[in-house]
């Protein structure tokens, strides 16, 4: 196989079409293009929320206004589709070239384009759980009957939160487990339109990275790990992946 010398996509297929074991980690930053907007970029929820809010100790204090801001911000999250950025990373997958995707979003929109093997660290927007007994209620169902303030659990009365991870709170088990044996595996790890500030997704990439895989940073805005990565792609994620999917296409056939 060819490769452009000097051309980083060209030299980032071409490491994809090599290795058996590639990993994608994503952020908000895959969905802005779905009209989900991240954190911290330049239209994040940051700049109009206090990052507290979404902390569970004040959640537990103030599940009403917590349930407002949660609507109000994650509701255009139900009506999204997916975009180039996630049909290109489903597209990776099917042509055996991606081992999974670890995710920190909770849109399931990485499902939605196909992908199938998907981890999520931060939880789904899929369910509502009570805070009291546990028991789950599909998220779209809730919201349907809610009215204002935190919706309460018809068995027990305890509130209800979406099944997300909040601020302060542990990650799942499993996924967690998961995702770290997938970095430890990867030969190439992808991290995708994360600023990657949030512990403990962060340190993915570094494990990867210390069992040998090279690290590759798409992300429209400097990352907190940008001086460990091999390759740093500063641009959309909806147009990075895309290329470099047709790059690994034009490599394998
Ligand atoms: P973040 O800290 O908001 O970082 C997102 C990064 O993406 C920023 O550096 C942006 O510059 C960058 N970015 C934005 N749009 C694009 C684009 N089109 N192409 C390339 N880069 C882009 O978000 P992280 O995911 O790093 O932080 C983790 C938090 C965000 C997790 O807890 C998530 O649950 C949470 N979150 C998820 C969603 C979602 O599910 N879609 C939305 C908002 C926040």
């Amino acid at each position: 196989m060819e490769v452009e010398s000097g051309n980083p996509l060209e030299e980032v297929a071409s490491l994809i079409v090599r290795s058996s074991c590639n990993v994608a980690l994503t952020g908000a930053g895959v969905s802005t293009a779905s009209g989900i907007p991240d954190f911290r970029g330049p239209q994040g929820v940051w700049r109009m929320v206090d990052p507290e809010k979404f902390e569970i100790s004040y959640f537990h204090e103030h599940p009403d206004e917590v349930w407002d801001l949660f609507v109000e911000f994650f509701l255009p999250t139900f009506n999204a589709k997916p975009n180039p950025a996630h049909y290109a990373l489903a597209e990776l997958e099917k042509l055996g070239k991606l081992c999974a995707v670890i995710t920190q979003n909770v849109d399931m929109l990485h499902q939605a384009a196909g992908s199938r093997n998907v981890v999520e660290l931060h939880g789904s927007l899929k369910d509502a759980v009570c805070v009291e007994c546990g028991s789950r209620y599909p998220l779209s169902e809730v919201l349907r009957q809610r009215t204002r303030g935190a919706p309460k659990c018809p068995k027990c009365g305890g509130v209800l939160k979406p099944d997300v991870v909040f601020f302060g709170e542990p990650l799942p088990r499993d996924a967690l487990r998961e995702a770290m044996m997938l970095a430890e595996m990867a030969d190439v790890f992808i991290a995708a339109g994360t600023s990657l500030a949030v512990y403990p997704a962060n340190q993915l990439p570094l494990i990867a990275k210390k069992r040998g895989a090279k690290l590759v940073v798409i992300n429209a805005e400097e990352t907190y790990y940008d001086f460990a990565a091999d390759y740093v792609f500063r641009g959309k994620v909806e147009e990075v992946l895309p290329a470099l999917v047709e790059k690994v296409k034009g490599m394998l056939f």
